[in-house]
């Protein structure tokens, strides 16, 4: 299984920065679900806003996140790329929630409803940034409780050698469901209603008529990393937040993988498209799986376009089923009571989003989330200014964690 060093010594907007993979958004200034965000210079909070960083690299730290040792600059390491088991594939706290009730973790950047035993949660385990280690206010500094979704979210690509592809020294022929030109269409309930144990997409298909995937066993691949079949690469959607309580993503060219991969390995090379994807090309087939949480309320609006197959999971039940290979489609949901019975959602409780893609047949990629009126609580602290003297800095580890 290979690494993934991370530098959270540095501020992550430099590491974003440095890492920028593919712009995304363009145009006038009105966001909306059905269109791409316009203006990246309209007042938001965002400055990465719009874009997909990987998070693989940086010569400064010499910890490596997912090796499974816990060092200086990790809130945790569980040796793992999975999302959504309590450490996050950049070695930071997630949520733990079951059915809208969650532990009450110090540096998961959510604080529960009316709970005491957090005065604070910055989404860090870092000291001398406002919020201690163990989520007390710490001096010098001025920390607000706001409702609001953070702006950088873990994604992990997973990275497949298309079917087209012979085997390769050890490696095998590429995967029977990527760039297989026998697969075609748009297919329904490729994955059962709720997600399995480990938190992945069930395979549905078995035994009944498919014209996309093969068998569980192939499928299961997807989402789970696979030596000599898959390799994964770790990095951030960074989405733009507008005032208006729009919370945006969008990639018309969504590459993750590019140059990383089995790109990278030197076992599958950059594919080009026409006028969609014209030299270098891209490096296509490959999957991703991301997730977030927030507090619900009723008023939530949701919209995924992509391509091809997206399954979003609420409260680890089905929400939205685009599977197959198809151009860019749309789905929006509306969390209203309806919604929420259906999802077992109830007002104050805090939910896990787990949106799950993958990118087939080498043509276009487009990726986009809409969100309206979601938030989760959490802690934003800044140092108060001592009278006429300029107040030392938190330490940049400090910033490098906060990507709230
Ligand atoms: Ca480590
Ligand atoms: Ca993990
Ligand atoms: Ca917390
Ligand atoms: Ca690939």
């Amino acid at each position: 299984m290979p690494i993934i060093p991370h530098a959270p010594s540095r501020p992550l907007s430099t590491l974003l920065a440095t890492l920028f993979l593919s712009l995304a958004a363009c145009g006038d200034n009105t966001p909306s679900e059905d269109d791409p965000p316009r203006a990246p210079g309209r007042s938001t909070s965002g400055a990465d806003a719009g874009t997909v960083a990987s998070a693989a690299f940086d010569g400064g730290s010499t910890s490596i996140c997912g090796d499974a040792f816990l060092e200086d600059d990790e809130a945790c390491d569980d040796g793992n790329h999975d999302t959504g088991d309590g450490c996050s594939p950049l070695c930071t706290k997630e949520p733990q929630c079951t059915n809208g009730v969650c532990a009450s973790i110090c540096g998961d950047g959510v604080m529960l409803p009316g709970s005491t035993a957090e005065a604070c949660d910055d989404g860090n385990t870092v000291a001398n940034d406002g919020c201690s280690p163990t989520c007390q206010l710490e001096p010098g500094f001025a920390c607000q409780t706001l409702n609001q979704m953070p702006l950088s979210i873990p994604v992990v690509s997973r990275d497949f050698r298309g079917r087209d592809l012979p085997p390769l020294g050890a490696l095998p022929a590429g995967h029977v469901d990527f760039q297989n030109v026998t697969q075609l269409g748009s297919e329904k309930g490729i994955v059962q209603s709720t997600l399995n144990a480990l938190g992945k997409p069930a395979y549905a298909k078995t035994g009944l008529p498919t014209n996309t995937t093969s068998n569980a066993a192939n499928f299961a691949q997807w989402y789970l990393d696979t030596d000599l079949v898959n390799k994964p690469v770790v990095g951030t959607l960074n989405f733009i937040r507008y005032p208006s309580g729009e919370h945006i993503f969008h990639a018309p060219n969504f590459f993750p993988a590019d140059n990383l991969g089995w790109v990278a390995a030197g076992a599958e090379a950059h594919r080009t498209y026409g006028m969609d994807a014209p030299p270098p090309g891209h490096n296509y087939s490959f999957t991703t799986e991301t997730r977030f949480w927030f507090e619900y309320k009723g008023t939530e609006r949701f919209t995924f376009q992509g391509d091809d197959d997206v399954w979003v999971f609420i409260n680890r039940r089905l929400a939205v089923d685009m599977g197959g290979l198809h151009a860019t489609e749309s789905n929006s949901l509306i969390l209203d009571a309806a919604l929420a019975f259906n999802l077992g959602l109830t007002p104050g409780g805090i939910y896990e989003v787990a949106v799950f893609h993958a990118e087939r047949r080498a043509a276009r990629s487009w990726y986009h989330i809409y969100m309206r009126n979601f938030g989760v609580r959490s802690s934003v602290c800044v140092p108060i200014p001592a009278a006429g003297a300029s107040r030392p800095q938190a330490s940049e580890g400090a910033g490098a964690r906060s990507p709230r």
